[in-house]
């Protein structure tokens, strides 16, 4: 199915129509992975809409180039409003948007500082990630044969295109397998993360999740399920997370930008808990559509309205 399209894409400062925006195929990113991204959601909310948690975004991308010695040739303020401007261009009352900061054309050789560093924000109506029904039905999974990059090889706090090479296999061998998604553990054999998404699990009321030691993207939204549950009172504990403690436990759910807070109900054909999605995963999940959709104060100021 063709991804959703939507009029107009910032280029480097300027706005291209969609079908215009390209670059040259001996760019430095076509043969090196080196892009770094950002990926975050625009809810529609009776006050207009709001983009969830933008500054932290923005942060994480300039986190990502500082890794990689990349120079965004523009401001932190000014990608902000490039975001919001682009939302407005096009129109959109919700949207996924894409951030993507990439080495361009230049040289072709390994040594990136040749080429200029280029930067693009596309925008565009995006659904459920995991499915339809997967937010209220949950998503049956499987532990990868894949592990996470291992922590002297790829920088997993960067999100950097090149790491999604690994998540492309840990995705393609879980839908070949007939699961919506997989589960990498690191290279110590703890759990790590799904391909695009954190997990966290629930046991006797209190609730883990893999600290940063485990390979994981310091996800934005796992902050934010963290910040939740603290205030509602749950024990929230960052550790290494063994394989089979999944298995057993009474809860278990994804956080991302893509895929929200979306319950684990089956791992590796091993139904979890009830087989169904449980009751503190519903509960987080309804305090944080509450925020994102302008339901309830905005009481982190996690919403930039557009
Ligand atoms: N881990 C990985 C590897 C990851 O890609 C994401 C986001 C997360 C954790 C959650 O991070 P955050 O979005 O800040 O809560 N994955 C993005 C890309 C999805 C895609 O298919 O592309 C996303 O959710 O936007």
């Amino acid at each position: 199915m063709p991804m959703p399209q939507s009029d107009k894409i910032w280029f480097n400062g300027k706005f291209v129509n969609w079908d215009d925006a390209k670059i040259h195929v001996l760019s430095h990113v076509v043969h090196y992975g080196s892009s770094v991204f950002e990926g975050l959601r625009c809810y529609h909310t009776a006050q207009g809409p709001a983009c969830f948690r933008l500054r932290d975004h923005v942060n994480r991308l300039y986190d990502s180039t500082k890794i990689y010695r990349m120079e965004i040739p523009f401001s932190q303020v000014e990608l902000e409003d490039a975001i919001l401007e682009t939302i407005r261009v096009n129109n959109l009352q919700a949207c996924y948007i894409r951030p993507v900061v990439f080495r361009g054309f230049g040289e072709l050789a390994v040594n990136p500082m040749p080429c200029p560093v280029e930067v693009v924000i596309a925008v565009w109506e995006w659904g459920k990630y995991l499915g339809p029904e997967a937010l209220e039905k949950g998503v049956s999974v499987r532990f990868a044969s894949w592990n996470r990059l291992a922590p002297n090889t790829m920088p997993s706090l960067a999100k950097v295109g090149a790491n999604y090479m690994n998540a492309q296999l840990i995705k393609m061998e879980a839908i070949a397998d007939g699961y919506a998604e997989g589960i990498a553990l690191d290279t110590q054999g703890y759990v790590s993360e799904g391909s695009g998404e954190n997990i966290f699990m629930v046991k006797n009321g209190q609730i883990y999740t893999p600290s940063t030691g485990s390979s994981i993207l310091p996800g934005i939204t796992r902050h934010s399920a963290l910040t939740l549950a603290r205030a509602m009172g749950y024990s929230v504990t960052t550790r290494p997370i063994p394989r089979e403690s999944l298995y057993i436990a009474d809860e278990v759910f994804f956080t991302g930008s893509a895929a929200e807070i979306t319950p684990i109900t089956a791992i590796d054909q091993i139904e979890i808990g009830s087989g169904s999605r449980g009751k503190i995963t519903q509960q987080l999940q309804e305090a944080f559509f509450a925020i994102v959709e302008g339901r309830t104060e905005d009481k982190y100021e996690w919403l930039t309205y557009v």
